[in-house]
């Protein structure tokens, strides 16, 4: 019986987040579309001032991305790119009685499946084209499809003229101050290549109304003397360039800080790069295998 997760086409999930003022995303991969739209609010950062307006999105931190291609995450880089693992018939008969072992080769032991209530015959459980494994990897619900927000997704091909960007966008009420962001790579365990891997530069990109804002510094991601309700977008950039293609799907976690001039966090939003050859999808990969089970 095929467990195969359920088709999703690259091109649905590479582009992504929108901007509220209509800043689009931009994406150079031919043939790719850039229909999807993400509102985030800051996980780990205390909460700012109400930024809410009737111009703006609801959400008072909305990012916003925009992709280039699909695939997975979190292979360990030991991994020689292997054949497809993580897709393909599992029968429902296999072994589950080794907790050590994996049935479905998503990278989660069947004694971590059991724990986790995620199905150890089906290498992503929630359908949701990530697998459980990586999920869990990236502190991810594997039993929640919308856990990770599709808009949270960047999408690179493993081709030398292929780029992404991340836009993002956050509503703050200025008063007059600085509001600077900043790229920051998040750990990945097992793994030598992380998001930084592939950035190339964050730009400070738009802000709306321009009025509002004193002065723009692109390169160095500030907005100064900000008054009054204003939306502020960042563009995060990155290229596969030179780096070693794979053959298999993986996944970096990266966030972009936001921060007020006193130091205050106003965002820091979390998306996943997504790494994986021209014409992989998410559903079906491949994805890279982890190198054991945990
Ligand atoms: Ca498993
Ligand atoms: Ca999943």
């Amino acid at each position: 019986m095929s467990l195969r997760r359920r088709d999703v086409p690259v091109g649905s999930l590479d582009a992504v987040i929108g901007v509220a003022a209509g800043a689009a995303a931009r994406r150079r991969d031919e043939g790719l579309s850039t229909d999807n739209s993400r509102s985030a609010n800051a996980a780990d950062a205390p909460d700012p001032a109400p930024r809410t307006h009737q111009d703006f999105r609801p959400a008072h931190l909305a990012l916003v991305l925009v992709a280039t291609v699909l695939g997975p995450l979190g292979c360990p880089d030991s991994n020689p790119p292997g054949p497809p693992q993580l897709d393909g018939d599992i029968s429902r008969d296999a072994d589950l009685s080794d907790p050590l072992g994996d049935a479905d080769g998503d990278g989660l032991c069947n004694g971590s499946e059991q724990m986790r209530g995620t199905d150890p015959l089906a290498a992503d459980t929630d359908a949701d084209g990530l697998p459980d494994a990586i999920e869990v990897q990236l502190g991810y619900d594997p039993i929640d499809p919308s856990s990770p927000d599709r808009a949270a997704l960047v999408i690179l091909h493993e081709t030398a003229d292929s780029t992404a960007q991340a836009m993002v966008s956050d509503v703050v009420r200025g008063e007059g101050e600085t509001y600077t962001g900043a790229f920051e790579s998040l750990f990945l365990r097992d793994s030598d290549t992380t998001a930084a891997t592939f950035y190339t530069g964050s730009v400070a990109l738009l802000a709306n109304p321009m009025e509002n804002v004193a002065f723009v510094v692109p390169e160095e991601e500030r907005f100064s003397g900000v008054l009054g309700m204003t939306q502020l977008v960042f563009e995060v950039r990155f290229a596969f360039g030179t780096a070693a293609p794979r053959a298999c799907t993986r996944a970096y976690p990266f966030r972009y800080v936001i921060k007020r001039d006193d130091g205050s966090f106003v965002g820091t939003p979390r998306f996943i790069l997504v790494v994986g050859p021209p014409g992989a999808t998410l559903s079906d990969g491949p994805w890279c295998a982890p190198s054991a089970c945990f």
